[in-house]
């Protein structure tokens, strides 16, 4: 969606191949407990530390936030079937209104400062994005056009040469008028930020 786009248009050398670092998100979430990845308890892991979420005034909202970082198009509340967490609970009161893309931009969000117990613990139900046209779940294997980015010949997933295989090729970046916020984008469509 970046402006002047245009796969396979250049006036580079290898020698001008882009590397980036990105750099990995503090907050992941999980759902736990469900019969599948999209349901269950939600489980926030934040700077390395498990922790749970209150069902005080959370709400669709709420969820659909959650759902929306985990990579999913929107969400629910669901009664927590999933049983109680442990440790931190983290979030506690949410006022997210629904459009927030990270839980970062929701009002009045503070990690960790609840009154709760994990008798609380909320569950949630996320909903997978459906492609407009066929109807079906996007997947990579059997999407020829779909775009996949890896980082390649750096120390870890999250450092390298970038290599973008489209339409079963692989290739690289140039670095022509490449600057980080190009490098941003590539690192937020791999899931890091
Ligand atoms: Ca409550
Ligand atoms: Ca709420
Ligand atoms: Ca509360």
């Amino acid at each position: 969606m970046c402006p002047n786009l245009s796969w396979g248009k250049h006036n580079c050398q290898h020698s001008e191949d882009v590397a980036i670092k990105c750099f990995k998100k503090d907050v992941r979430i999980q759902l736990i407990g469900g019969s599948s990845e999209i349901s269950g308890r939600i489980e926030i892991t934040r700077k390395g530390v498990k922790g749970t979420v209150c069902d005080d005034h959370f709400d669709n909202n709420d969820a659909k936030v959650i759902c929306r970082m985990m990579g999913y198009s929107s969400g629910k509340v669901i009664p927590n079937i999933f049983g109680q967490g442990q440790g931190v609970i983290w979030l506690d009161d949410l006022n997210c209104t629904g459009s927030e893309v990270e839980l970062e931009i929701c009002s009045n969000l503070s990690w960790g400062t609840h009154n709760c117990g994990h008798s609380e613990d909320v569950a949630i139900k996320c909903i997978k994005k459906v492609n407009a046209t066929t109807g079906m779940t996007p997947t990579f294997s059997t999407d020829q056009n779909a775009t996949r980015i890896q980082l390649v010949d750096g120390p870890s997933e999250i450092s390298g040469r970038i290599e973008i295989t489209r339409e079963r090729t692989k290739g690289s970046v140039c670095d022509d008028e490449f600057d980080d916020n190009d490098a941003k984008v590539i690192c937020r469509m791999m899931g890091f930020r």
